[in-house]
């Protein structure tokens, strides 16, 4: 991404800089010199304007070539309307100063005496101001994006990939880092992680990517703040397993029928993509935590794994489920 100006000073400065240096060539004496010289400005501001706003306005994602994962994301970070608006306004206002520094040169060329000339060129600077002044927001706008856009993870959204989800505090990112090369913070308490966060391991010889997400909470999607979002676009979007990690030790602060409630949801979000129920922190479980977590789910049961993501205990029998799961739905 070419860097938006931090404001509208900082473009109209470098413009006037600009203009400067250019205007510091050649003598004085003769009018063909003034005209030359006072264009060698106006030039110099223009193309240096609407170049660098045509850079950052076509250096910006384009929201609609982007995948839907990527494009979810992106919508967590950024208005889209005003995202749209801004950058064609960029777009547009590269275009403008062209055709007002070229109305400009003409205005100079006419001009009858040096006096004239100068008056022409500041002229255009004037315009020039205000044109970016009234263009202030966006800049900003846009830089602001910028440090979002920049922070985005990079996930091959076509990979094959685990997804580790479940409500906050319960050890996903503990798991994470069981099981890849990623560090991500771990808390002892909930909203610690606020983006995806993307590791990588191998399984069966096979490079396949690994993503945290935030925690979730027990409410309808309509509801769901932005960093919620974020773990909803993972999971609705990203292929491969999803791992659903419940704490029967409830130490998260969430309790199981809470816990459960999210799992309903994530079931119907993955509306039939694998998933693999795992309860961690088994180093602290209860029996009678684990055997209340067994038969809330019923029949789904059979296939939990209990786990210690930050004792490392039984992390390799979940990644042999895992890639079990992950070449069944390759090869079907
Ligand atoms: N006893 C025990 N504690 C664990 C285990 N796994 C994680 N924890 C603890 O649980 C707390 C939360 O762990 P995180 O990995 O940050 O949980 P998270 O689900 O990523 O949390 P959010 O990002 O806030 O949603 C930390 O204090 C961990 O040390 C485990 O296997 N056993
Ligand atoms: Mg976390």
């Amino acid at each position: 991404m070419e860097p938006a100006p931090r404001s509208w000073v900082d473009l109209f400065e470098a413009a006037l800089r600009r203009a400067a240096r250019a205007g510091a060539k050649g003598s004085r004496s003769k009018l063909g010199t003034v005209k030359r010289v006072e264009a060698a400005r106006v030039r110099a501001a223009a193309d240096y304007v609407s170049e660098k706003l045509r850079k950052v306005a076509l250096s910006m994602p384009f929201l609609d070539s982007l995948h839907p994962f990527y494009r979810e994301l992106v919508s967590t970070m950024v208005d889209e309307d005003k995202y749209r608006l801004c950058l064609s306004r960029l777009y547009s206002v590269s275009r403008i100063v062209r055709r007002i520094a070229r109305e400009s040169l003409t205005a100079i060329a006419a001009s009858a005496d040096a006096k004239g000339a100068a008056k022409a060129r500041r002229a255009f600077m004037g315009r020039l101001r205000s044109i970016l002044e009234d263009l202030d927001e966006c800049l900003k706008l846009v830089g602001a994006w910028q440090v979002e856009i920049a922070k985005l993870p990079s996930i091959d959204p076509y990979a094959p990939t685990i997804v580790i989800a479940g409500a906050p505090n319960v050890g996903k990112s503990s798991l994470l880092r069981a099981i890849s090369r990623a560090k991500p913070e771990v808390r002892p308490y909930p909203f610690t992680t606020t983006n995806v966060i993307v590791g990588h391991l191998e399984l069966a010889g096979q490079r396949v990517q690994a993503v945290d997400t935030p925690g979730l909470l027990d409410r309808p999607l309509s509801e769901k703040g932005l960093v919620e979002r974020r773990a909803v676009a993972a999971l609705k979007h990203l292929k491969g397993v999803t791992v659903f990690i419940f704490d029967p030790t409830t130490t998260c602060g969430f309790p199981l029928d809470y816990q459960l409630a999210v799992y309903s949801s994530v079931k119907e979000l993955l509306g039939g993509n694998p998933l693999i129920p795992v309860a961690n922190k088994v180093d602290a479980t209860k029996s009678d935590q684990a055997s209340e977590l067994v038969k809330a789910l019923g029949a789904e049961a059979r296939d939990l794994i209990f786990i210690s993501a930050l004792y490392g205990v039984n992390i390799d029998y979940l990644l042999k489920r895992v890639e079990e799961v992950l070449s069944a739905s390759v090869s079907g």
